[in-house]
């Protein structure tokens, strides 16, 4: 009998299994799987989390066609906002033109369902995900024939790279995965497909024990975050990476305004990772992450290696906005419960 070949062992380590291997079998639907929504907005109507099903045979599941939102809703002293609603609808509304995905609300009817799951699910402060999908049992990758659905679902989301990031500044690393160019992938559309770029690199990033990934676009310049667009800062100065591949972010948006507010000259530019290590601050923004000062990149501290002054003066007026502390801001909220 011949011998079966020896393959060199390359078993990984256990810790690098961690990640390879789900540690139990987990339900494929229904269930608590870790995030609390209650109830869910699922094609017009309000469902409990346990029944916001959908078939295996999604078009979505097997090719990435969706394009989704990422909102959040924050506690104010008049009850819960929605922060920047029509802005984050009407992106998500551009994210299904841009995938030949005509939905089957208008973007008011989306911007009240919204608030509606906020409001029945009594969150002070949540995150908000609306979720357009091709769905159906038709599968075959030309996504025309399925079906457009559409689901709303909220929950309670944190600090986005932990409350270590948020202290101390998140450490990034340059992810040797390439931001998709945009003859590739459309990247101002958020769909679901573009993520599968970020989960690569978040995962590279993570598995060798940092917070996030720096992505590069295929020029080599700073592109973003996995889920992130980036600043930095340098004589007190405030460079916003131009959006060449990128998410053009509403987090972004709003704190160029804020930073104009106080007085912060604030520039567009396209930048190589060589003047993100030599600047006196980077940090990040976005729905989720907010805006999380940056403390290191490549094993180059940033600036003291700590938090940055502006990032964190920054931050601090950014909530106050959101919270509806700052009148100025005031038209960037719409109040769930008026
Ligand atoms: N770039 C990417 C790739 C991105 O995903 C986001 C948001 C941003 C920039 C910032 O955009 P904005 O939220 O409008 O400021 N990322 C969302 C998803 C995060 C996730 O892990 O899921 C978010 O923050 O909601």
């Amino acid at each position: 009998m011949a011998a079966v070949p020896q393959v060199p062992s390359a078993s990984p380590s256990e810790e690098s299994m961690q990640d390879v291997v789900s540690p139990a079998p987990a339900p494929a639907t229904g269930g608590d799987v870790g995030i609390r929504c209650g109830q869910i907005w699922m094609d017009g109507k309000l469902v409990p989390q346990a029944e916001a099903q959908v078939s295996v045979l999604s078009h979505a599941l097997h090719y990435g066609t969706s394009v989704f939102e990422g909102v959040r809703a924050y506690a104010t002293p008049r009850g819960p906002a929605v922060f920047r609603l029509p802005e984050h609808t009407r992106r998500l509304f551009d994210s299904a033109r841009i995938m030949r995905m005509p939905v089957p609300y208008s973007e008011q009817q989306i911007n009240e369902a919204v608030c509606n799951v906020v409001r029945v699910n009594e969150w002070d402060a949540c995150y908000v995900r609306p979720l357009v999908w091709r769905g159906g049992q038709t599968l075959g990758v030309n996504p025309m024939p399925c079906p457009i659905n559409v689901m709303i679902a909220s929950w309670e989301w944190g600090a986005y790279l932990g409350e270590d990031a948020l202290l101390k500044g998140a450490r990034l690393i340059t992810s040797a995965w390439v931001r998709l160019p945009a003859s590739a992938m459309p990247g101002k559309a958020k769909a679901g497909g573009n993520y599968v770029n970020s989960a690569l690199a978040r995962m590279d990033a993570v598995s060798a024990g940092f917070d996030e990934a720096l992505l590069l676009d295929q020029n080599g310049f700073v592109a973003e975050g996995t889920g992130e667009n980036i600043f930095f800062v340098r004589d007190r100065k405030l460079y916003a990476i131009a959006p060449s591949v990128t998410l053009v972010g509403i987090t972004r948006d709003s704190v160029i305004q804020v930073a104009r507010g106080m007085g912060l000259e604030v520039e567009e530019v396209m930048a190589t990772r060589d003047q993100l290590y030599a600047a006196d601050e980077v940090f990040m923004t976005g729905t989720a992450a907010e805006v999380t000062p940056v403390s290191e990149i490549d094993y180059r501290p940033i600036g003291t290696g700590r938090a940055g002054p502006v990032a964190l003066e920054l931050r601090e007026r950014y909530l106050r906005a959101v919270g509806g502390e700052d009148e100025r801001f005031a038209g960037w909220l719409t109040y769930v419960n008026d």
